[in-house]
């Protein structure tokens, strides 16, 4: 049923993995032997001549133990290089052969495998997950009729709208090339230099500095296609479609200040919250949605379909929920899998079809041929974690480190000799038909003035906003912009500012320590070619948007109803509440979350009826940013030990800083007294003064963690940032 959550544990193994199984290796229980299924007798000395001797050069063993040591990395993704990956399944919820001929989309009895792929954009394979930046999307549908690659991001628009521009973009945002630096950071010159000279790129800036580039788990991500794709029907009607992921538990972020010491503290952690959610059998799940426009109303909006630097407004087009994606299984091996995986924007089936975006079009060319030289060769295909679960025939032949044996005399066609096979067919046996459009056009080097409007969608975002999450883009571009050295850079781009929001551009303007332009300029379009009729690239009116807001931008109207998998610390001390421990936490593990004991040594704590709690971490090896929530323990003893450890008082502190629920047993309430927040304590023990500012302090342990659970479901308490008077 749609939006009904999985609680069943799916274990069977679907079709993808059971294609893998052969491709698997297990040593439990083996000798060790050579590639060449030599056993090996002694795998800790190399052959010498004497025990001091020089090592022989006769040791195949250690010659080929090292060579393929010395082989073993291949070049990282020129983009998306960090990323984390898993196994799942997608099962439509009602046929949409309305709409579309894909058969994993119109058979509800089918459970199609996947493979995603979740990536940061900028940083090498080592560098942290809690980078400022765009996460990949990039969904694996091994379907009947073959291979369908969804590769998307988690923000529904692009920085550029032709791939022409994508080497400059990702040379401007990669570290700089004379000394490599920053690491996984637009926060420099060179990448605030491109922005400011491309106003297409506005709207996706405003993304980009919105708190989505911050996820607090790739589990609480949105995700989308982009572009405008196609789908096409059994009779060849066409439609244009948006794809969007919407994840069942909702969409959140953490703090920039958080983000930053997360960095630090754990840069795996969000491999880690994915793994772990999956390890624990709390599976995540997303909604493939779809905005559907009949091909009638290709020119009824006021933007334009084919450009990726706009949305349809959900306002405009609903989207509609049609099918349900479930991760369940975590690869066996990084390499093997996540790391070879192979995705291309071209992998289409039957039903599915490209449009002329031409920021779709060139990524058409570049997945291929960045694979070619990744992967090492044509044959990245038939590396297990490509291959699709039906076999493959062609006369496709040869080439570095070919695995399949084709068998017979031919590998062209047409043949006599083999039969004529393999055989093309029809569309009505499934074979892939483009989609017959019509264009009769000249061959130019041109934009589309449909493409020319930069800033209204911008607009339309940041009004969408809460005020919490417009501070937090205003301080994320003081911040990004306060890291470019040049002057000249931060003045161009409070020029672009101007076009979306005077008040934002005032408020950056201020924490540069610049003036805000007076008025709206019009900056350079830069994608007018040097000989170009002027006159042809005047910029259409911006025209003001159809919503002025658009809820489904602003994630504080994300749905909040849910604590499931939030991990959540309880500070306790020796001599703590044996009751105050046990009772939260059976409550808040009975509501889906993840508790951990923090305590100022690891072991066990000692309770007050003397019964020992073992300790998940300490406050040297936890940190506050960890947790979604913090809990402190009753007892008296207990209360004092914290109380007077500058550690657990800081852990409170920095979560109060960070937006999230605390919550104190009344015999705890000393420890948060002596935090930053004591004068924010709630007045009376009611739910409203506990939830105003999400801190609880209650007795009754079951009314205690019930309150709790429905601040911890809030996510963050945003509004507690603006005294900002905790220097945590
Ligand atoms: Fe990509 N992109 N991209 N991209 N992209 C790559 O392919 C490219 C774009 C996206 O987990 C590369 O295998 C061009 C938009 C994801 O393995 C490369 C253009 C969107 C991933 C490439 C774009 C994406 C990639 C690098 C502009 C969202 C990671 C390694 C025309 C809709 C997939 C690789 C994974 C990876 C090219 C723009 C998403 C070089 C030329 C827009 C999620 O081929």
């Amino acid at each position: 049923m749609p939006g009904k959550k999985t609680t069943s544990k799916l274990t069977e193994e679907n079709k993808k993995i059971a294609e893998l199984s052969p491709n698997k290796e297990d040593s439990n229980g083996e000798y060790i032997n050579t590639n060449t299924g030599v056993r090996i007798n002694d795998d800790h000395n190399s052959l010498k001549a004497g025990d001091r001797g020089p090592t022989l050069m006769e040791d195949f063993i250690f010659r080929e133990k090292m060579t393929h040591f010395d082989h073993e990395r291949i070049p990282e993704r020129v983009v998306h290089a960090r990323g984390s990956g898993a196994h799942g399944v997608f099962k439509v919820y009602e046929s949409m052969e309305k709409y579309t001929k894909a058969g994993f989309l119109t058979d509800t009895t089918r459970e199609t495998p996947v493979f995603v792929r979740f990536s940061t954009v900028a940083g090498s394979r080592g560098s942290t997950d809690l980078a400022r930046d765009v996460r990949g999307f990039a969904v694996k549908f091994y379907t009947e009729e073959g291979i369908f690659d969804l590769v998307g991001n988690n923000m529904p628009v692009f920085f550029i709208q032709d791939a022409v521009k994508f080497p400059d973009l990702v040379h401007a945002v990669k570290p700089e090339p004379h000394n490599e630096i920053p690491q996984a950071a637009s926060a420099h010159d060179t990448f605030w230099d491109f922005i400011s000279l491309m106003p297409e790129s506005t709207h996706m800036i405003m993304w980009l500095m919105s708190d989505r580039a911050i996820p607090r788990s790739y589990r609480m991500m949105e995700g989308f296609g982009v572009h405008t794709f196609r789908f096409v029907n059994a009779s060849n009607e066409s439609f244009f479609v948006k794809f969007h992921w919407k994840p069942l538990l909702g969409v959140h972020a953490v703090a920039w200040d958080e983000a930053q010491k997360i960095s630090g503290k754990d840069p795996d952690f969000h491999r880690r919250d994915l793994w772990e959610a999956i390890e624990s059998g709390n599976f995540p799940e997303w909604e493939l949605g779809v905005q559907i426009v009949p091909e009638a109303d290709e020119f009824k909006f006021d933007f334009d379909l084919l450009d990726s630097t706009k949305i349809i407004p959900e306002e405009l087009v609903p989207v509609q929920r049609i099918g349900k994606l479930t991760l369940n299984r975590n690869p066996d091996n990084f390499f093997a899998e996540t790391e070879q995986v192979a995705f291309h924007i071209g992998h289409v089936v039957p039903g599915i079809d490209f449009t002329n975006d031409p920021l779709l079009q060139g990524r058409l060319f570049s997945y291929t041929d960045t694979q070619l030289i990744r992967l090492g060769g044509p044959n990245f295909q038939e590396i297990p974690i490509n291959r699709p679960i039906i076999p493959v025939h062609n006369n496709q032949r040869d080439g570095y480190m070919r695995q399949t044996i084709n068998r017979g005399r031919t590998s062209y066609s047409p043949n006599s000799l083999g039969g004529g096979y393999p055989i093309q067919s029809k569309a009505a046996e499934g074979g892939f038909t483009s989609y017959t459009e019509k264009i009769d056009a000249k061959k130019v080097r041109e934009r589309s003035r449909s493409f020319f409007d930069h800033y209204t969608q911008a607009k339309l975002f940041f009004n969408s906003q809460s005020t919490p999450e417009k501070q937090h883009m205003i301080d994320a571009f003081r911040f990004e912009l306060g890291k470019v050295e040049t002057v000249a850079i931060r003045e161009r781009m409070l020029g672009i500012l101007t076009q979306v929001d005077r008040d934002l551009t005032a408020q950056v303007a201020y924490g540069l320590g610049l003036e805000a332009p007076a008025g709206p300029e019009q900056p350079v379009n830069h994608g007018v070619p040097a000989d170009a009729d002027q006159a042809h690239y005047e910029p259409f009116p911006p025209k003001d948007p159809v919503p002025d807001i658009s809820l489904a931008l602003s994630m504080a109207n994300t749905v909040k109803d849910s604590i499931s998998t939030r991990k959540i610390a309880i500070l306790a001390a020796d001599g703590a509440d044996a009751a105050s421990i046990n009772g939260a936490k059976s409550a808040l593990e009975a509501a889906g979350a993840v508790v951990e004991i923090v305590a100022p040594h690891l072991g066990e704590i000692v309770t007050n009826d003397k019964s020992l709690v073992p300790v998940d971490k300490s406050f040297l090896t936890a940190a506050s940013v960890f947790y979604d929530a913090l809990y402190v323990a009753g007892g008296v003893t207990s209360a004092a030990t914290l109380e007077a450890d500058a550690d657990a008082v800081h852990f409170l502190n920095e979560a109060y800083r960070h937006c999230k629920a605390i919550a104190a047993h009344a015999e705890g309430k000393q420890v948060l007294e002596a935090t930053y927040f004591a004068n924010k304590l709630p007045e009376d023990d009611s739910e409203e003064s506990a939830l105003m500012e999400g801190v609880v302090v209650q007795n009754d342990i079951d009314r205690l963690s019930q309150i709790f659970i429905t601040a911890i479901a809030q996510h963050r308490f945003w509004e507690r940032e603006k005294p900002r008077r905790v220097p945590a």
